[in-house]
């Protein structure tokens, strides 16, 4: 569902470390390895993270793209490498093994396991779970933040904030006005990224609580644009309106169950009265006395900020296992315990701010075009609406 850009990842979870490409930027993005790291560390970070997180460094290295600071309208390519890989070059080389390495045998309900082989026909669930792991979202966070970069320096932010985690709700709404930058300052500094502290240890309490039951808990976050033009996707296809090329980007991470745009769930018990934006006019500009439409009306932006809801299931990966079947032997037994994390759901709101980074700075340059920053400039000059 990307009009302009392109991008493709590669790697396994504990494989040597995750590939990445994103084709179709313009010239002259200034961009650097440290930028990219900033986003990579939020990923990292979060209540509920499992050891794993404390071995790696994510840090994404800059193959391709870029020369002296600036894209070159080139492909980016970018290197990601698992610290990790020694503990597993065995189990994950490349060449035929020369000893015994013990296959996976016990699919674990919720993960891509069974499905997985019995499509591909293996007998080794690691031949699964290796691709399938959301290891693979610290390669989509890094090229989204380069697409991060561009919305940045055409005006937009994009920002998210934990609303729950589990059956704890953090009620507040974001303040009027508070810009997305704003709200990632005040989550990315809770352990949870969620605005209130109250409730913040709350959530951790519940985290710590699944954790020492050997179970996971998943959660809600929201995630917001602000500084969009009018205009962006388009009412006269399906496949060029905007909220469809956002969802199909939100639901291609693994563990994203639920998008809710703008008021969502909650409007199909509303009159149409009490749903609608009502219109004014600043002598200025048009402007909206509400935004329950979430900035996308007919599938194009409407120069309000943009507000998605995203719903993540518990990860499937537990402490104290679900029951499962043996493949080879037929036999029940408990399903496959992996090092794990208990929550995720703080990573998972900083992934989703970088799919919708994918899916804006795509339909920025699908809209104004240019082949250079100087020309995607002069062009949202020339027939911007704000
Ligand atoms: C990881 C996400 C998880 C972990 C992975 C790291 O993805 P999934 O549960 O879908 O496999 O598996 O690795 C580990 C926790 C580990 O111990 O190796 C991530 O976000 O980087």
């Amino acid at each position: 569902m990307l009009v302009r850009l392109k991008f493709l990842t590669a790697g396994e979870s504990h494989g040597q470390g995750l590939m990445g490409i994103l084709d179709g930027l313009p010239a002259g993005l200034e961009i650097d390895e440290a930028y990219i790291r900033t986003q990579l560390v939020r990923r990292q970070r979060g209540h509920g993270r499992g050891n794993r997180m404390k071995i790696e460094k994510d840090f994404a290295e800059i193959w391709s793209g870029v020369r002296h600071g600036k894209t070159l309208g080139s492909p980016v390519g970018l290197l990601l490498k698992n610290r990790d890989w020694q503990n597993w070059a065995k189990k994950m080389s490349v060449e035929p093994a020369k000893e015994g390495v013990k296959k996976v045998t016990l699919p674990r309900p919720g993960h891509a396991d069974l499905a997985g082989i019995q499509k591909f026909g293996f007998d080794d669930i690691r031949n699964v779970l290796e691709r399938s792991s959301a290891r693979e979202t610290a390669m989509r966070v890094a090229l989204g933040s380069i697409c991060r970069k561009l919305l940045e320096e055409t005006g937009i932010h994009v920002g998210s904030r934990v609303v729950q985690i589990h059956d704890v709700v953090d009620k507040t709404p974001p303040a009027v006005g508070m810009t997305p930058s704003k709200i990632n300052e005040i989550a990315d500094a809770s352990p949870v990224r969620c605005l209130e502290s109250n409730v913040s240890d709350a959530m951790v309490k519940i985290i710590d609580k699944a954790k020492e039951a050997g179970d996971s808990v998943g959660g809600l976050f929201e995630v917001i644009a602000c500084g969009l033009p009018y205009g962006l996707g388009a009412y006269t296809q399906w496949d060029r309106k905007l909220h469809a090329r956002i969802s199909a980007l939100m639901m291609s991470v693994n563990a994203f169950k639920g998008i809710e745009i703008g008021g969502g769930f909650g409007s199909s018990a509303k009159f149409g009265s009490e749903v609608h934006d009502e219109i004014g006019w600043n002598e200025q500009s048009y402007l909206r006395y509400s935004n329950n439409a979430g900035g996308i009306e007919g599938g194009i932006s409407n120069a309000q900020p943009i507000v998605l809801r995203m719903a993540m299931k518990p990860i499937p990966t537990l402490i104290k296992p679900l029951r499962s079947i043996d493949i080879h032997s037929k036999k029940p037994k408990e399903a496959h315990k992996e090092r794990t994390d208990s929550c995720a759901v703080p990573a998972a709101s900083v992934i989703a701010e970088s799919m919708l980074c994918f899916a804006l700075a795509d339909a920025m340059l699908e809209k104004f075009g240019g082949d250079s920053m100087e020309q995607l400039h002069a062009h949202i000059d020339a027939s911007g609406m704000y």
